[in-house]
């Protein structure tokens, strides 16, 4: 529910042609955050490797979509993912 309501605020932010807010998620296009809060089960903010299991592609490139190299993949490092 709580993710169903994120997705759709930031529907409306992209209808409404302002942002609302300067963070990460504003740059980050709503079908990619979507996509992130999809597959962030857990709605922590950050993609573990038992999470990205249930993406074939993303699950086969954790280590190396895994900047950081702190085990879990945050929002801009998905990001990386999804547009490069
Ligand atoms: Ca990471």
């Amino acid at each position: 529910m709580k993710k169903t309501l994120i997705s759709t605020a930031l529907l409306l932010v992209s209808a409404t042609g302002f942002a609302a807010t300067s963070g990460l998620e504003a740059q980050v296009e709503a079908n990619v955050y979507e996509a992130f809060t999809s597959l962030d089960v857990a709605g922590e903010g950050f993609i573990t490797l038992e999470e990205a299991q249930a993406h074939d592609e993303l699950f086969a490139q954790f280590m190396d979509v895994d900047v950081n190299g702190d085990g879990v993949i945050s929002l801009d490092e998905f990001n990386e993912f999804m547009t490069n």
